[in-house]
């Protein structure tokens, strides 16, 4: 397997369709496309072509030539339009595995050629896969602004910044003032405490952009029987978990995905709290269930409207809870104020208590800071790394270790476009300032 083989795949879904498209890319894809059709190919333009093995004919379609180093990989690329049969679709694909330098491409090979190549950074990359997987309006809208380098900007732009402020320590350790201070110049402290206060500004961000992908996590909890599988049930709009009148029913966490107002999100229907019980499996998922709430990202709190309310459940209540009271059909014991009372079994104000739950999914993603946000741990973790190291070279003893610091927060902030290695930052911090002055 090497970087160098032509690779080729089915680029559309698998199965049958009016259209599938079979993409090439590598030094063999124009000595293909010869030997399949004789083409000359112009490039960016479509070709309609008989496509031949031998005698046989293997379809009729249109090719279009990409030439690098402008292409989606940067090398040469033929992409096949042909009828979207399996049976096409498995001649060509047989066909292009017996040429000369060919081979099935691995899963994201192509995107991970452009990154080499240079067309995209890791970010960009990412959101090749997000905007692949998207499902909701919101999930779209996010990995379109991260492929078009809204992530990568901010990044980079921070990376400037430091390779500056790495430039102007060099500096200082190469022609020392007279009465320079132990460790960072007073002029550099200002600008790092600023870029730390943006970093944690983009962290501080309740894992908006992380839930876009995963969708936003909210956890059903309550006293056994209140009706949280119903409430489930009824918002999934399928018997996704089993209801029944025997208090303990539910034990282990049943996950639902919706789409709510435009976003995506995870419900989870868990064991009903109570202290007094004996049985393991039973104790086992309240331990679960109270480990989710304290995941969530919104709790709804299910309170039995004929029982008095239970301390357990009461104790859950914070700022990021919605408290419903349910069985508004039977005669009620009690009634919160600021809690919505519905009745799954006759429906009553259900439409209400959708309203206030979307209302709070809403709030949760379009709340926080303008701006593209953070949508990986893998992001999360190097930017972490690049706060601590900002936050060391303030509090560092000796100019020479506040430049290592400096150095080691520029390389965790690389990492997160793919774009930067030390043999870079040091192009950038030499060609930036002109050190021999
Ligand atoms: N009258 C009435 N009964 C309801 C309502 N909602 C649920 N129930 C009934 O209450 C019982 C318990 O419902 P479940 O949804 O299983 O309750 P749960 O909170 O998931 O209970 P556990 O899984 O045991 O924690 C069932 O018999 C439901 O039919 C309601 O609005 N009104
Ligand atoms: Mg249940």
């Amino acid at each position: 397997m090497s970087d160098q083989d032509t690779i080729f795949a089915l680029a559309s879904a698998n199965g049958q369709a009016g259209l599938s498209v079979i993409r090439v890319s590598g030094a063999g894809a124009l000595d293909s496309l010869h030997q399949l059709t004789a083409l000359t190919p112009t490039p960016r333009h479509a070709h309609y072509a008989k496509i031949r093995h031998g005698d046989d004919i293997i379809d009729e379609g249109i090719c279009l030539y990409f030439k690098g180093p402008n292409s989606f990989t940067g090398e040469d690329v033929i992409e096949y339009t042909l009828h979207g049969s399996r049976a096409v679709v498995s001649k060509m694909l047989d066909v292009l595995a017996g040429m000369d330098g060919h081979r099935m491409a691995e899963p994201g090979e192509f995107t991970r050629r452009a990154f080499l190549n240079g067309r995209l950074d890791l970010t960009a990359a990412e959101a090749v896969a997000d905007l692949i997987h998207a499902e909701t309006e919101a999930q779209r809208m996010q990995a379109l602004s991260q492929l078009g380098g809204g992530l990568e900007k901010i990044y980079r732009d921070w990376s400037d910044q430091l390779a500056k402020l790495l430039a102007h320590q060099e500096a200082e350790i190469e022609f020392p003032d007279e009465d320079m201070p132990d460790g960072i110049d007073d002029a550099v402290r200002g600008k790092i405490e600023s870029l730390i206060s943006d970093i944690s500004g983009h962290l501080d961000d309740h894992r908006r952009g992380e839930r876009l992908r995963t969708g936003m996590q909210i956890a059903i909890i309550g006293a056994p029987n209140a009706g949280k599988s119903s409430l489930l049930n009824w918002l999934a709009g399928r018997e996704a978990a089993i209801v029944s009148d025997t208090a303990g029913t539910t034990r282990d966490i049943v996950d639902v995905s919706l789409n709510l107002g435009g976003y995506p999100v995870v419900l989870s229907d868990t064991a009903g709290l109570r202290d007094e019980t004996d049985d393991h499996i039973e104790q086992e998922g309240i331990r679960r269930a109270i480990t989710r709430a304290a995941e969530a990202d919104l709790k709804i709190a299910v309170f039995d409207g004929t029982r008095t309310a239970d301390e357990t459940t009461m104790a859950q209540i914070d700022n990021k809870t919605l408290v419903i009271i349910n069985k508004s059909d039977l005669n009620a014991v009690h009634n919160n104020d600021g809690a919505i009372g519905i009745s799954v079994k006759s429906g009553e104000n259900l439409d209400k208590f959708l309203e206030a739950i979307t209302v709070r999914v809403r709030s949760f993603f379009e709340s926080g800071q303008a701006g593209p946000p953070l949508t990986r741990e893998r992001h999360r973790q190097n930017l972490i790394q690049t706060k601590s190291s900002l936050q060391r070279a303030l509090s560092a003893d000796l100019p020479e270790l506040a430049a290592e610091d400096l150095r080691q927060a520029l390389l965790s902030l690389g990492r997160i476009t793919g774009r930067v290695d030390v043999e870079d930052l040091l192009d950038i911090v030499f060609k930036d300032f002109c050190i021999g002055k």
